[in-house]
């Protein structure tokens, strides 16, 4: 790519607004509220005419796993396939899914066909933008270290994404029969501890995964899979991982009845949840807010909220949830 492109294309990414879902678990209904609720679809679910530059994405165990609802699974599907030019739905798989491939790998009957499947299969493990990494779980020393050595072969995340799908879904390295690969959805059973946990160079896990996370210049990490009550967690881990910002995005959204975080294109994180909604007022004073800050308003999807206005809901957003 020439430098002229490069620019260009980081000009497109720098203006991408990014919805984020997280663990909606086969609920539909919080999945539609909140496209719904950022302007972005009707109430359907349907994407709204002249939507441009935003990408939705979900950070896994969109599926319930004992029980995964095909309707659910198509929608998804068909959110992602009529997304409009400049927009884009990536759909990380999250140890539900995972384990869903497990289980009719080894024979489950399930209600989602050999097509179900198969899209899961095609679906990425993680995703970077900017200097942000989402991915469903935890970020291991394994699959920092897997992506640092991608990069420094110049693979970029394509490559990565390739690696893991055979290394998973065609059981190359058999990752995916154990609980390794789970692991590497970041599914770890004690986060504090993994983090905490000493190499043998004396330095915690969690301070060499800040430094890798460093070489790979990412600062922030998107995910979901362990829920909150009702609101999202902000700088998870800050004292086990240093420097980095940890988002827990999972709030609970098939009980608390919707949440998701909003991220502009200059990096900056809102969430969006039912309390948030009661502090500025109601549905209608929120959504309205929202999608003047989104641009996806009545008003003009064009039009965007002036600075100063902006600064004020921001600071509303940061204080309360
Ligand atoms: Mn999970």
């Amino acid at each position: 790519m020439g430098h002229k492109n490069k620019e260009m294309k980081h000009e497109a990414d720098r203006q991408i607004h990014t919805l984020v879902l997280s663990d909606t678990d086969n609920d539909l209904q919080s999945v539609r509220y909140a496209l719904w609720l950022v302007g972005l679809c009707d109430r359907q679910g349907r994407w709204r005419k002249g939507i441009r530059h935003f990408c939705v994405i979900h950070t896994g165990d969109w599926l319930n796993k004992f029980n995964p609802n095909p309707e659910v699974l198509e929608f998804f599907q068909s959110l992602q396939a009529s997304a409009p030019d400049s927009c884009s739905v990536v759909l990380l798989v999250g140890n539900h899914e995972v384990e869903i491939l497990q289980r009719a790998d080894a024979g489950v009957r399930m209600r989602l066909t050999p097509g179900h499947l198969a899209f899961i299969r095609r679906q990425d493990v993680l995703h970077v933008a900017g200097n942000i990494l989402y991915l469903h779980g935890y970020p291991t020393l394994n699959l920092l270290a897997l992506l640092l050595q991608i990069k420094q072969e110049e693979g970029g995340l394509n490559l990565f994404n390739e690696r893991f799908r055979k290394a998973f879904y065609e059981g190359r390295y058999a990752l995916f029969k154990n609980r390794e690969g789970l692991e590497m959805v970041g599914d770890i059973r004690n986060v504090k501890q993994y983090y905490s946990q000493e190499r043998e160079n004396g330095e915690p896990y969690g301070v060499q995964i800040s430094n890798l996370l460093q070489q790979l210049e990412i600062d922030t990490v998107i995910h979901g899979h362990r829920p909150n009550v009702l609101i999202q967690l902000d700088y998870e881990f800050y004292n086990e991982v240093p420097g980095i910002r940890i988002i827990n995005n999972d709030n609970k959204a098939s009980m608390t009845g919707f949440g998701a975080a909003v991220v502009d294109p200059q990096g900056y994180v809102r969430f969006i949840n039912p309390k948030a909604m009661h502090v500025l007022g109601g549905e209608k004073v929120f959504r309205t807010k929202i999608c003047r800050i989104l641009g996806t308003g009545k008003a003009g999807l064009a039009r965007r909220l002036l600075a100063g206005q902006e600064a004020v809901l921001a600071a509303a957003f940061q204080s309360e949830c």
